[in-house]
């Protein structure tokens, strides 16, 4: 018996893809079907798969063309599966030519002429064609327009800049380059806001009373009251309305969370996040810091995410320590919060005017998490123990410091209906409240 073996995603299955299958059956006896975990797919950069594992499975499954169906889950594991399985031939699409010639080694290689005209990532973009507008003054906006180039079937259309941003070639060339939002929100279906924190409530206003979904960098609004009435409105049209932290959608970030849910380090009692960044601004004796985003605004969404994933919102006490500048009457160098939960504590160090380590440490009865600087685009961390031997490192590769991954959620939201976000809202609004009781000075001590 010939035994045969073959990958691939799999993805909205198509006729492409059932001519391969039909074809590498025909090369032998017994076809096995090597089916990619998503875990898999987004560590080689496959970001925009749209159909979950179990339902790419069921689909090669229904064609009735594979003989058995395994998953792959990581990279060299065709060499263990040719071995286990005890394979004759290796096949997959002449896309691949000369990509997996090491394992002629192990089998025959056979590469199968691809079917021109069809491929998933055209049919998830002519699914999805998300016309998208970027508005805000940040940098950032460079970075979100070049990671859209990852995510099939967004286009960013153009931006709406509020100053002389520093922005790049590409965002120079974009077809549509205004200081008008309106006529910026008629030409797009979404919008990404990273305009100044206290313009977001506005600008998030108008353009969903113009029926646009937005993404808008955190923090969101200034007050509770606002994020009450935005997300009624969102709701009354039908709009997404989504926190932007990109953090929150590190791949290394996400296994950290389920690691600790499931106790690696046993109960966790204390967490500590640090973030800071001096810009050459900063650096500056007589500095203006007008329109600058403020050291809370700045750093404070990314510094709370953790502690409000992992201990939750429910807090006994808070309490805000900010040491300001002279000249500007709401901008904090540093600020520290202090959080005691009833079994945990909890702090964040935030700064866009003092340097400090920027690590994040999880604290726990059987171990505990490090995660090293700049642990917000992290890629790596480890779980230490008494015993260094017993010690775990974790490394999963993060593209885009999570932005790509930040729009595809984004995108599915859209789509389905279903909510994508990787945070919580129960977090969002903790946020906004916190900021709040910074803006009124309430739990809050001058340093
Ligand atoms: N294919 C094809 N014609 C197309 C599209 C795809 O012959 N129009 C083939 C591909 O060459 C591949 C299989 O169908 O052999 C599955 O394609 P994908 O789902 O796109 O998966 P891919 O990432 O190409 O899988 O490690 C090997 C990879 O997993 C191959």
């Amino acid at each position: 018996m010939i035994k045969v073996i073959t990958y691939g995603t799999y993805d909205l299955l198509h006729y492409g893809h059932i001519r391969l299958l039909e074809r590498a059956k025909a090369l032998g006896d017994y076809l096995i079907v090597g089916i990619t975990a998503d875990s898999f797919d987004r560590a080689r950069g496959k970001i925009n798969v749209q159909q979950s594992l179990i339902e790419r499975i069921e689909a090669v499954k229904a064609t009735g063309i594979a003989d058995e169906i395994i998953v792959e889950e990581y990279e060299g594991q065709k060499i263990d599966d040719i071995k286990r399985y005890n394979i004759d031939i290796f096949t997959v699409g002449s896309d691949w030519k000369g990509h997996f010639d090491y394992l002629n080694e192990f089998c025959k290689v056979i590469y199968l002429d691809r079917t021109q005209g069809i491929s998933s990532s055209e049919l998830r973009a002519e699914k999805r064609e998300l016309k998208m507008g970027l508005i805000g003054e940040s940098i950032i906006l460079n970075k979100f327009e070049r990671e859209s180039k990852f995510v099939n079937g967004v286009k960013i259309v153009g931006v709406c800049m509020q100053d002389d941003t520093d922005f790049s070639e590409n965002m120079r060339n974009l077809p549509l380059i205004t200081n008008d939002i309106n006529e910026l929100l008629d030409a797009v279906d979404a919008v990404f806001i990273i305009s100044h924190p206290t313009k977001h409530y506005h600008h998030i206003r108008q353009a969903l009373e113009k029926g646009k979904h937005v993404l808008c960098e955190s923090p969101i609004v200034m007050t509770i009251e606002e994020w009450n009435e935005l997300k009624e409105l969102a709701e009354q049209k039908g709009c997404v309305l989504m926190e932007s932290i990109k953090t929150a959608y590190s791949m290394a970030y996400s296994r950290l969370l389920l690691l600790l849910k499931g106790g690696v380090i046993g109960k966790v009692v204390s967490v500590d996040a640090t973030c800071t960044s001096m810009s050459e601004l900063m650096m500056k004796k007589g500095r203006n810091l007008t329109g600058t985003w403020n050291s809370i605004c700045s750093w404070g969404p990314t510094a709370l995410l953790p502690i409000l994933q992992i201990l939750g919102t429910e807090y006994n006490q808070m309490h805000i320590y900010s040491h300001m500048n002279e000249s500007e009457d709401n901008f904090d160098l540093f600020t520290k919060i202090s959080f005691s939960y009833p079994h945990a504590v909890a702090s964040i160090k935030v700064g866009m005017g003092v340097k400090s380590e920027g690590e994040l440490i999880i604290s726990g009865t059987e171990g505990y998490i490090y995660v090293p600087a700049p642990w917000w685009k992290t890629d790596y961390f480890e779980v230490r123990y008494e015993n260094p031997a017993n010690n775990k490192r974790y490394f999963y590769q993060l593209e885009g410091e999570g932005i790509r991954y930040e729009m595809v959620s984004f995108l599915k939201t859209i789509e389905t209906h279903k909510d994508f976000s990787c945070i919580e809202t129960i977090v969002t609004k903790e946020i906004i409240k916190i900021i709040e009781d910074y803006n009124k000075r309430k739990n809050f001590t001058l340093i």
